[in-house]
């Protein structure tokens, strides 16, 4: 069997760690795009020089060139700049739409066949746009955000819990902000209720709740803790890790259901947007969105997020995107 292609557009912080993991995986021959003259070539040089080390046998390759993303699989793309310090997402807005154009217009030109994940932030609108300039079909344009807000919330109950984190299951909705609505009642430890265990643990249901509802916030605000901390840039190991799992879920047609930001079709009550909702991924991308009943409580939160998101997506458009 052919080998598969990766291309990476954007080789900072996450687009690194992409190559790396890619190549630890053996998931796909890798081809890291960026403008700057050198510099993907040495970060792929760099990283394909431990294969002997690490014992993986693909090939890595950086280009300044559009033409070298031919035929790719999948696309990544962390083209954009992250977050300082007490930026927001939004804030990114304008320059990230307008590098976001120029990479929709080299990708629609050179891999018009890609299944394409996006990691820029602001994610929803960076999604939108990209699907917009590109006219590909929308279930071949995905991106990543939930599955990683769905580790942080799956770690923050496992330390709580003492538990590992592998049997821990637990979903993030909505947009990719603050507005995000982790699903407290649905997350389980091995099919136990999360609120049951805390509850035995506290022997309080008030308490619980207030010990459910901090790592909820944490959640909520996990990208900027890390942004706090880092000071220089936003998290890029675990977004890595979140697009790897898609990507290998895409490539294997494994038919995972990971929450994704996909294209709604009324789904949930949403037509016309991408939102974060568990999606069905395999070769063909976003097969199917798999809905759950939401309480009214988890509606009204997940609406709000929603229109988080309209917003989102009509401030692009008022700047000409
Ligand atoms: P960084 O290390 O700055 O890398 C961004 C890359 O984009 C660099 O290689 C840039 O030079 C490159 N780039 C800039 N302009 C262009 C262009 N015109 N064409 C191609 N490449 C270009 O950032 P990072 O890797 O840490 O983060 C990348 C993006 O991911 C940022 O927008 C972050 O905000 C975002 N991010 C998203 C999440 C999610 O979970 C959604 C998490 C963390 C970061």
């Amino acid at each position: 069997m052919a080998k598969k292609k990766i291309a990476l557009i954007g080789g900072g912080q996450i687009g690194g760690v992409l190559a790396q993991l890619i190549g630890l995986r053996e998931l796909a021959d890798v081809i890291l795009f960026y403008i700057v003259e050198d510099m993907p070539q040495g970060k792929t040089l760099d990283i394909a020089e431990a294969s002997r080390i690490d014992g993986f046998d693909v090939k890595l390759k950086g280009t300044n060139e559009y033409k070298d993303i031919d035929n790719a699989d999948v696309v990544i793309i962390t083209a954009g700049l992250p977050r300082k310090p007490g930026m927001s997402r939004d804030d990114l807005l304008t320059t990230n739409a307008k590098i976001m154009k120029s990479v929709a217009e080299g990708v629609k030109e050179h891999a018009p066949n890609a299944i394409v994940i996006i990691i820029s932030n602001p994610l929803d609108a960076m999604v939108t746009l990209f699907q917009k300039v590109t006219g590909f079909d929308h279930n071949k344009v995905i991106g990543q955000a939930g599955v990683l807000d769905s580790s942080r919330f799956s770690s923050f109950i496992a330390w709580e819990l003492g538990v590992s984190v592998k049997d821990i299951n637990a979903m993030v909705l909505g947009g990719h902000g603050d507005t995000m609505v982790p699903l407290v009642r649905y997350a389980n430890v091995n099919g136990v209720p999360v609120m049951e265990q805390l509850e035995r643990k506290y022997g309080d249901a008030t308490k619980a709740k207030e010990v459910m509802d901090a790592m909820v916030t944490r959640t909520k605000k996990a990208g900027g803790e890390v942004v706090g901390l880092l000071k220089t840039g936003s998290a890029f190991y675990s977004p890595a890790s979140a697009a790897v799992a898609m990507a290998e879920a895409i490539l294997g047609d494994q038919k995972r259901v990971l929450p994704s930001c996909v294209y709604l079709n009324g789904e949930y009550g949403v037509d016309g947007y991408y939102v974060g909702v568990p999606a069905v991924l395999g070769e063909n991308g976003c097969e199917r969105v798999l809905e759950v009943t939401l309480n009214d409580e988890e509606q009204a939160a997940f609406d709000v997020s929603v229109n988080a998101v309209k917003n989102l997506v009509a401030d692009m458009e008022r700047l000409g995107f």
